[in-house]
């Protein structure tokens, strides 16, 4: 017994001494980062021209817009002749875009047919905490969750996806995702492509394991799962035909896990025009484009002397191998890869050939004028904020209504962490003390903490108070996030 102690207690001393050093979670990393490589690659059905996701307005009925959507299960084939299993909202895979302006109360209604209980959380959208569809608003399978909210957002992309405590890797890996566009009239005045599927492309990118038979693998793997296939709008690697003129891409980074770098195969320069929650004061030149899960990002892209070429959309990973202990693990992540071919056709009429010189005015938030300061420490031993792992049953933060709030966000462990924060839009003060980059400074729900850094944002807690239902601030690494890396504010 007395030997069996010490040796315990001496098991605990180097593991915390591992842990001071970083060292431990490197050793918990490399046995726990699964190799879960698709195995036969060459059968899965790759170049298919780029889906678009279905438009949905909704119906309007008396002074409401109403949306309906089903989540169910359904089938690709993504090997000749096989059928592949998968979920989607109204379809197989992903979802119908949702279309709504700013000003508009909309209804949607959510069916789960989906065998289990799950939810639907508005990533990115302003509403009252019952509205969002996190973890606490769960559609029991069967049932029909009626959403009621007012579009109180910036004309921004946005998205939709489950969000059920635990399951959360799982149902989106299983195809359930889908994208929002709102629209407002200040943004519809500016002459920028607005088309949708023709100029307006949306791009939900995301990564999966294929099995033999076609079906998704989906290791579970804590740290993250990162597939080796890449897909676009539930499509691997697929082709677009683009016109010959400026084209406008709404990014999302819809993998659970995977960081992207994204670019073009000929190193053009594009232009970043939108972040998460809005667009930015003018377009900003980018040759790079870092992406982590859950962001957004809208992009202009010339194409008018182009015509008949081919350039490739690609993500050049290897370019950003320091970012964290773990991107050396990862085949994809020291490597560039395709994600889209874009085939250049003829312009269409009524093309926008013009870069905007200016977009919109962003109402800043006054630094002098904070009610309060908050800091959260994200930890990866456990995936703990602030040494505690989410309990639904605990309320984390209490904020004030209309309070203007600085949120430090300081990342002690070793990956980085893309933080998520429901209800609000921040804008970002500093990384580590300097002025973030200029494509990111807009509004935000979603920002990337790298190992070691410290992030500032500020925000508004306006509108929407309920001291009974909590809204969520979370690692969008869906696995971290369903390992606990979340925790629950109340405004008050
Ligand atoms: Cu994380």
């Amino acid at each position: 017994m007395i030997v069996f102690g010490a040796s315990s207690a001496s098991l605990l001393v180097s593991l915390f001494v591992l842990s001071r050093l970083g060292l431990l979670e490197r050793i918990v990393i490399s046995i726990i980062t699964a190799r879960n490589p698709s195995t036969d690659t060459s059968r899965l059905i790759t170049g298919q021209t780029l889906p678009i996701p279905k438009l949905l307005v909704g119906d309007m009925i008396g002074v409401q817009r109403v949306f309906n959507l089903t989540i169910q299960h359904g089938t690709m084939e993504y090997v000749s002749g096989q059928q592949t299993p998968t979920s989607g909202y109204n379809g197989p895979i992903l979802g119908p875009t949702l279309v709504m302006n700013k000003g508009d109360d909309v209804v949607i209604n959510v069916t789960n047919d989906l065998g289990e209980p799950t939810t639907t959380h508005w990533h990115g959208l302003h509403l009252p905490a019952v509205m969002d569809g996190g973890p606490h608003q769960r559609i029991e399978d069967g049932q029909t969750w009626r959403a009621n909210f007012t579009i109180l957002n910036e004309a921004a992309t946005y998205w939709y996806h489950p969000h059920l405590e635990g399951k959360t890797a799982e149902h989106v890996y299983s195809g359930l995702a889908g994208l929002f566009i709102v629209r407002d009239e200040a943004t519809d005045k500016l002459d920028i492509p607005r088309r949708y599927g023709i100029d307006d492309i949306p791009l939900i990118i995301q990564d999966k394991f294929f099995n033999d038979d076609g079906s998704f693998n989906y290791p579970g793997t804590s740290t993250g799962v990162k597939g080796d296939i890449i897909l676009v709008n539930g499509a691997i690697t697929p082709v677009l035909e683009a016109p010959a003129q400026i084209v406008r891409f709404r990014l999302l980074a819809g993998s659970n896990a995977r960081i992207f770098n994204f670019g073009f195969s000929d190193d053009r320069q594009f232009y970043q025009i939108g972040t998460d929650g809005g667009l930015l004061e003018a377009p900003v030149p980018l040759t790079r484009l870092l992406l982590s899960t859950g962001e957004r990002a809208e992009i202009l892209v010339d194409f008018s002397a182009d015509e008949s070429q081919e350039v490739r959309l690609v993500s050049y990973s290897s370019e950003r191998k320091n970012i964290d202990a773990f991107w050396a693990k990862d085949k994809m992540d020291i490597s560039t890869f395709d994600v889209l071919t874009v085939k250049v056709i003829a312009a269409t009429q009524n093309a926008v050939t013009r870069l905007p010189e200016s977009l919109v005015t962003i109402a800043r938030l006054d630094e002098s004028q904070v009610d309060m300061a908050r800091s959260f420490k994200l930890q990866m031993v456990s995936f703990r904020i602030n040494g505690q792992s989410m309990d639904m049953n605990r309320i984390d933060e209490t904020i004030k209504l209309n309070d203007t709030e600085i949120w430090e966000i300081t990342n002690q462990s070793e990956m980085a962490h893309p933080f998520h924060i429901h209800d609000i839009q921040f804008l970002i003060l500093t990384r580590n003390g300097s002025r973030p980059a200029e494509n990111e400074r807009g509004w935000k729900d979603v920002v990337l903490v790298k190992p070691q850094e410290t992030v500032r944002l500020i925000a508004q807690f306006s509108d929407f108070a309920d001291p009974n239902t909590p809204f969520m601030y979370h690692c969008h690494i869906l696995e971290h996030e369903d390992g606990g890396m979340m925790g629950q504010f109340v405004v008050v």
